[in-house]
């Protein structure tokens, strides 16, 4: 066993899941088709495969999840017993506006959400939310563009506003868009997993569909803020940052500035949500490329009045980069500089794992933003063997997590860094968002089903299930 530190005496232990990943019950309670439910599933360490309908001979594992849409109740009985006092899901958007822009919303779906927030508070689980994890209508994309369309910030403002006059009572804590700034991964074939929706092979320059998009889900995000805090100024809203720090290979100047350079292009989106400004670096950026957006005062107004009340953040990786001559201007240049780091190992997906890393960047956005941060995703994607008995013996995922604990710890502890609690990822095994695999496990509880759906989807729990009690139990003194 680690020793670590304890934590504040309402510091939220809790575990995480999105909808679309846990949920199944796609074509129940009235929902529309989300962008999510048109992923069929990669291979290992590929890219899921977008459709733009649901193909009859296709496998689509989002359709089923984890039965989590039937089943909450038992696994909400589990959480509670490991003693989890937050559970973070998000909702999915396509229960409450099937399509997205309807005028009114769609009761059933609302009732769902009402029923799992009770069944939480009946344990005082309380609930984190997210409003778009990666589960935007499919009609938006569609019929709209995504956010490569300025209509769209209505229709998420409106779908925000709905669920905060409802849920106001029951939910404090909320985010507006998952993993907003991975769409700086926007070159990869993957783009509908991302929130904004767009489709790539309508624009000839990826680059700045990206900034347009993102500025439109800035703007949407920042309207949300304010109408939570109008509605009930107890409500807390977060945005949800990919946090992953990019380290320069050597101490060599060049590499340096260029690591500088990325760690601002792929956290910029922090700046804006936090801060609520672009950089001055950016402007220049934007202007060298050419790049025409459509950016108003109103705009600026607005995003400069939304700033979030803290930063949620998933940690799972570390990467490092290295200049080279083929870049002079130091661009960000996805993936290109990327190289590997010597002194970290790499998961069975090739993840680097870095728990320093963890204080260091809470460290980073400590001085960078200066609000208080929430850990809302943390985790090891592995593959679990459970035995003849039932029992799986987990325990890499055990020193993953104990191993990133201590760092955040020593965060709040020695560092003075303010968190609000920790959500590991995932309260449960659910499917994979990058590649739709049920193989590639997070949970602290099994679930027994394959990449295809079988299975008797039974829970058993894992070992790292009574080391998170423990953990719990002692307010994170005993890793
Ligand atoms: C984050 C997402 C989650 C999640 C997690 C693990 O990017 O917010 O939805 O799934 O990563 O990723 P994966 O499931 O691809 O292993």
């Amino acid at each position: 066993m680690t020793q670590g530190y304890q934590m504040p005496d309402d510091f939220l232990w809790g575990g995480a899941v999105a909808a679309h990943q846990v949920e199944g019950g796609w074509d129940k309670g009235g929902k529309g088709l989300s962008i999510a439910d048109v992923m069929r599933a990669g291979d290992k360490n590929t890219a899921r495969i977008e459709d733009d309908e649901v193909l009859a001979d296709q496998v689509y594992p989002n359709h089923w999840g984890v039965h989590f849409y039937d089943h909450y109740k038992e696994d909400i009985k589990l959480f509670a017993e490991m003693g989890m006092k937050a559970f973070r899901t998000s909702i999915a958007w396509t229960r409450i506006f099937p399509n997205g822009d309807e005028d009114v919303p769609n009761e059933e779906g609302l009732q769902f959400y009402d029923d799992l927030f009770d069944e939480l508070h009946k344990y005082n689980i309380e609930p984190v939310v997210t409003l778009a994890h990666f589960e935007m209508p499919l009609h938006l994309v569609k019929a709209y563009g995504g956010f490569s369309n300025r209509k769209v910030i209505d229709f998420f403002t409106k779908f925000a506003e709905v669920c905060f006059r409802r849920y106001h009572n029951k939910v404090k804590y909320w985010m507006t868009f998952n993993e907003i700034n991975n769409q700086t991964n926007y070159q990869d074939p993957h783009p509908l997993l991302q929130n904004s929706g767009l489709i790539l092979s309508d624009t000839d320059n990826w680059e700045e569909a990206m900034f347009q998009a993102a500025h439109f889900e800035f703007v949407a995000s920042a309207q949300a803020v304010q109408i939570a805090h109008a509605i009930d100024p107890r409500l807390q809203v977060g945005d949800m940052i990919a946090f992953n720090p990019i380290y320069p290979l050597t101490a060599r100047p060049e590499d340096v500035l260029y690591c500088q350079r990325a760690m601002n292009y792929r956290y910029y989106f922090g700046d804006v949500q936090a801060l609520g400004e672009y950089p001055a670096w950016l402007k220049k950026y934007w202007a060298r490329k050419n790049f025409n957006l459509d950016i108003t005062p109103e705009d600026l107004a607005i995003i400069k009045a939304g700033a979030v009340d803290y930063i949620g953040f998933s940690y799972y990786n570390s990467s490092a980069v290295k200049y080279t001559e083929d870049n002079p201007e130091l661009d960000f240049n996805e993936g290109a500089n990327d190289v590997k780091n010597p002194y970290v190992p790499r998961s069975d997906w090739g993840w680097q794992i870095d728990p320093v890393g963890l204080r260091y960047s809470m460290n980073w956005m400590t001085a960078r933003w200066g609000k208080p941060m929430f850990i809302v995703e943390n985790g090891f994607g592995a593959y679990d063997k459970m035995e003849e008995d039932g029992s799986v013996h987990d325990d890499y995922r055990i020193k993953f997590l104990a191993d990133h604990l201590l760092q955040a710890e020593k965060a709040v502890a020695e560092d003075g860094c303010e968190l609000l609690g920790y959500c590991p990822w995932s309260a449960i095994d659910i499917v994979s968002a990058s590649t739709g695999e049920m193989k590639k496990r997070y949970g602290f509880i099994y679930v027994n089903a394959d990449d295809n759906g079988e299975g008797d989807f039974k829970r058993s729990k894992k070992d790292s299930f009574n080391w998170y009690k423990q953990v719990i139990a002692s307010n994170g003194a005993d890793l």
